[in-house]
């Protein structure tokens, strides 16, 4: 007693349209994940990681002191006038050893900034770093 191989085919044919029906579900009932944060770690005296590339868009920031002393972060672009002091374009603010500051969330155009320490000459001793923002 041979049986046919069709009922089978059928059933994967089905399954099959089971699978797409799922896989092309979305639209309103769609989920939407919010784009991953930058987390970056501040110590004595560095912004790790230091240099960094995101694409432009909403970027949420969340920074960690692992250091000993307090840190904060500036975000920052070079002025169109070299003699012209960095604009601050963000700030995360000043936080204690071990603590995580509350995120800040910019949104950035595709350009280079600065990012760096700008607690006493912390900076100066190496806690810069750059973030490139591009497609
Ligand atoms: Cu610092």
């Amino acid at each position: 007693m041979t049986r046919s191989p069709l009922p089978i085919i059928a059933l994967a044919a089905v399954l099959l349209l089971v699978v797409l029906a799922i896989a092309s579900f979305g639209g309103d009932g769609t989920v939407r994940s919010e784009r991953p944060a930058l987390r970056l770690a501040v110590d004595e005296y560095r912004i790790n990681p230091q240099d960094v590339s995101v694409p432009p868009g909403r970027l949420k920031f969340v920074v960690r002191n692992t250091g000993r002393l307090t840190h904060n972060l500036v975000i920052e672009i070079e002025p169109g006038d070299p003699e012209a002091p960095p604009i601050e374009v963000g700030r995360v603010d000043t936080m204690q050893p071990g603590e995580t500051a509350d995120p800040i969330k910019l949104t950035l155009q595709a350009r280079e900034y600065q990012l760096r320490c700008t607690i006493a000459n912390h900076d100066d001793l190496g806690q810069y770093g750059t973030l490139v923002v591009e497609e």
